[in-house]
């Protein structure tokens, strides 16, 4: 049941001891002992506003669609949620088609938070905008580890310290509207046996998952998260999130993953040298036919509601 899982403890920037605003080296400590690290106000009130408006933009591209659709590795989620109707969950790679996006995947600033872990040569796999509307009965993310996601394997080496998922907060994220919950120290887990492993943003998330592995749902914590707020994780780091049932705020966040160059066959350039690198043809990342069916397409077969 949506929002079967427990209430969980809140983490915040403010509420874990990390005021004043964490020192750049802090960030590591912590991520090494948890598994995940907030980096407080790393994006300014002025560049979230102009996120925001990038993101609103990209939905608006995407809500023209009647159903998921793809274009190269550009690819909209259209979902029929039934509370809402016809929704866009989710967008990849629209950093392809907005500055505003592809500037912000390249931002200096996650180079300075990530090098310490990760050096300088990087390509990004992740480049993902999730849509949480107040009220939708499908919003969550089941517990996973990201590690599921890596294919074909054989791409990724060093799988463990390789590769940092991040998000930066754009709406407020908080225990109420969906929040990215986390289960501190799993980053140090092998990759787990989920019960049923079941398409992630079309489970549930609920403590049975957790429970069923021997792990105690007690220690999930929320990732509480002001607007211009960074967090990252690894492959191995448990967490998912869940419904949205706060009926003012949605809860809007981009995501972007980066893996060190040498330890990846697969992914776009995001850092060569230190030197941050726009996107330009797209190549290789998850969607395998790019070169074979690179046109516009839907990816069902009728409108979604249909
Ligand atoms: O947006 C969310 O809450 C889930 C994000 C997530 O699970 C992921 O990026 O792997």
């Amino acid at each position: 049941m949506p929002g079967s899982a427990s209430g969980s403890t809140r983490i915040s920037a403010s509420n874990q001891g990390l005021q004043p605003p964490l020192r750049l080296r802090d960030h590591i400590a912590q991520y090494l002992e948890l598994g995940y690290a907030i980096i407080p106000g790393v994006f300014s009130a002025s560049e979230v506003a102009s996120l925001r408006a990038a993101c609103d933009w990209v939905h608006h591209q995407a809500d023209q669609h009647p159903a998921s659709f793809r274009h190269k590795n550009l690819h909209y989620r259209i979902a029929q949620d039934a509370n809402l109707g016809k929704v866009v969950r989710m967008a990849q790679w629209a950093a392809y088609d907005n500055p505003v996006l592809e500037r912000c995947r390249r931002d200096p600033r996650i180079l300075d938070i990530l090098e310490p872990l990760l050096g300088n040569n990087l390509k990004q796999i992740i480049n993902q905008i999730h849509w949480k509307p107040p009220g939708a009965a499908q919003a969550d993310f089941c517990y996973h580890q990201d590690i599921r996601f890596r294919r074909p394997r054989e791409a990724y080496r060093n799988t463990r310290t390789c590769y940092m998922q991040t998000a930066i907060a754009i709406d407020p994220h908080h225990e109420g509207n969906g929040a990215l919950r986390v289960y501190p120290g799993s980053h140090r887990m092998p990759e787990l046996k989920f019960s049923g492993d079941s398409p992630v943003m079309e489970s549930a998330l609920t403590d049975r998952d957790l429970e069923g592995l021997g792990l105690d749902p007690a220690k999930i914590v929320t990732l509480e998260l002001a607007p211009g707020d960074f967090a990252f994780w690894n492959l191995y780091t448990i967490h998912g999130s869940g419904p949205n049932f706060d009926g003012a705020d949605s809860r809007l966040v981009y995501l972007n993953s980066y893996v060190r160059a040498e330890d990846c066959d697969r992914g776009e350039w995001a850092f060569k040298g230190g030197r941050p690198v726009r996107l330009g043809e797209p190549v290789l990342v998850h969607y395998e036919d790019l070169y074979r069916r690179p046109e516009p397409h839907y990816l069902d077969a009728k409108p979604v509601g249909s």
